[in-house]
């Protein structure tokens, strides 16, 4: 089940968070801010069931809070990631370490190929792969095979022609049974014709990325209508202010591994 977990990863944000990548036009975070709101999501995590292990600040990464980007964990298979983005790349040198105490054996996603974990969406049919300025033809290729020699089935979309979409789960999140949370501009591509679609309007695309965990589906505060669709369909919202994270470019799923 992709939406059951009973463990995750997830990492302070330091005092360089300040310093992080963002195109977003709502000025800096505010750090304090954003401890507090991380200290609430971690919580909320364990009211959910999961034993949270929060790795230690590490400054010189401003953006290593984002721990989803370096890894992507099924049931089947570990992989660590080779990240997009330059200054994120050796993101995983303490994220292996934190993984080999808790897994057998780690694949992993070797240049030139490139891979963020915010591009690949796991459901109970198969593995979304994003295509975009963060993950590589390469890197998808070779996170599909390795994904397909355990029996899961992948498939890369390209999603470089979205505007504004740093990654394929800023835009869709998978809710379980078949759901699939989506903002409307991405609503009509044939790639998700198989899922039973979940609309977030245009006015609250940032709701678009959100984590279904354990019964419940936690979303990003200030979005009414999704909140109201959610709850509609019985998916149980909770809502939690992600206002900083949001500043640089990050949201929910961005905040842990969770497996
Ligand atoms: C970045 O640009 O890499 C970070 N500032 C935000 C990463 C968000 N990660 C995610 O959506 N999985």
């Amino acid at each position: 089940m992709t939406t059951h977990f009973t463990r995750a990863i997830a990492r302070r944000p330091g005092d360089s968070y300040l310093q992080g990548l963002t195109t977003s036009n709502e000025g800096p975070p505010n750090l304090a801010k954003a401890i507090l709101q991380h200290n609430i999501y971690v919580q909320t995590l364990e009211d959910l069931g999961l034993s949270v292990t929060v790795l230690a600040a590490n400054d010189a990464f401003p953006d290593s809070v984002f721990v989803e980007d370096t890894a992507i964990l099924t049931p089947e298979i570990t992989v660590l990631t080779r990240p997009g983005a330059v200054s994120r790349r050796d993101e995983t040198v303490s994220i292996k370490a934190a993984l080999l105490d808790r897994f057998d054996a780690i694949t992993e996603i070797v240049a030139p190929g490139t891979v963020d974990g915010g591009d690949i969406c796991e459901t109970d049919s198969k593995v979304l792969i994003g295509l975009s300025n963060r993950t590589n033809l390469e890197g998808a290729m070779q996170l599909k095979l390795a994904l397909e020699t355990v029996g899961r089935p992948a498939e890369i979309v390209d999603i470089r022609s979205v505007p504004g979409l740093l990654h394929l789960k800023t835009g869709i999140s998978y809710l379980g049974a078949g759901r699939m949370a989506v903002m409307e501009a991405l609503a009509s591509l044939s790639w998700l014709a198989d899922f039973d679609r979940v609309l977030v309007p245009t006015s609250e695309s940032y709701a678009a990325n959100c984590i279904a965990v354990n019964g419940s589906v936690i979303m990003a505060e200030g979005y009414p209508r999704f909140f109201e669709t959610l709850d509609r369909l019985g998916l149980k919202p909770i809502p939690l202010d992600v206002s900083e994270y949001r500043k640089m470019d990050g949201g929910l799923s961005c905040l842990s591994l969770r497996f």
